[in-house]
């Protein structure tokens, strides 16, 4: 029912009954006081049992109307197209196929802005300040914008940057762990979230160094990371924090 299995009726066999019509749609040819009342659509016969994944795709096929796939079946950086065959009672068209419709997986934005706080004249004594434009999260997942400020072209300052030091642009600069500490323990380099332990607290209500931190109470809060070969094999490595005792 509604593309999922409820119950496995035992197999029978049915010998059409002799009538007017072998089958009736909307009555019984046994049961007196047995007609459907209700409207009904899409009535169709199959001379196979047809798979869970078969009734599940007919359900999903026409819950919301044929044209209109429902939400419920996207996920994250799907790649979607849709086939369509034009049909008539007698015969059908040729198929034809969309283009694809990628599914959001990244976080977008606009053009950001740049002021000085000595606008419009902007001279040293004014601090600079980005504003982002338009940011659009995926849903469920916060977005931590990472500024980097170059001088005359040359980065003078930055945060950790997964999309360039962990590879997304293909410039690996060997970042194996980012947790911004905004609201979560989430990390944003090679996804070995943190584990909250102890009650240590990581709401916005910490004030952070950008955006909100976490807060160890000095007794036993602490946050977990799993075993991870990124953590347990290294050579060198370099560790940066903020930190206020
Ligand atoms: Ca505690
Ligand atoms: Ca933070």
């Amino acid at each position: 029912m509604d593309g999922a299995s409820v119950m496995t009726p035992t197999a029978r066999t049915k010998t059409p009954k002799s009538d007017v019509y072998n089958l009736w749609i909307g009555d019984s040819h046994v049961y007196t006081s047995a007609s459907y009342s209700g409207s009904m659509d899409e009535v169709a016969i199959w001379n196979r049992t047809l798979s869970a994944n078969e009734v599940k795709a007919l359900y999903y096929g026409g819950v919301t109307g044929g044209s209109v796939l429902n939400s419920s079946l996207l996920s994250n950086g799907d790649n979607w197209t849709v086939e369509v065959t034009p049909c008539d009672s007698v015969s059908c068209g040729t198929p034809a196929n969309s283009s694809v419709l990628s599914i959001m997986n990244a976080p977008t934005q606009g053009t950001p802005l740049l002021n000085s706080t000595d606008y419009p004249t902007n001279r040293t004594t004014g601090n600079l300040t980005a504003w982002n434009q338009s940011t659009v999260q995926v849903p469920g997942r916060n977005v931590t914008n990472i500024y980097k400020w170059y001088k005359n072209g040359v980065l003078n300052a930055t945060m950790p940057n997964p999309y360039y030091d962990v590879g997304s642009n293909n410039t690996t600069q060997g970042l194996v762990g980012y947790w911004p500490f905004n609201n979560n323990t989430n990390d944003f380099a090679l996804g070995n979230d943190g584990t909250q332990n102890g009650g240590v607290n990581c709401s916005t209500s910490v004030s952070g160094k950008i955006g909100s931190g976490c807060y160890f109470d000095g007794t036993d809060d602490a946050i977990g990371l799993s075993s991870n070969s990124v953590f347990t094999s290294v050579g060198d490595f370099s560790v940066a924090a903020w930190v206020r005792p």
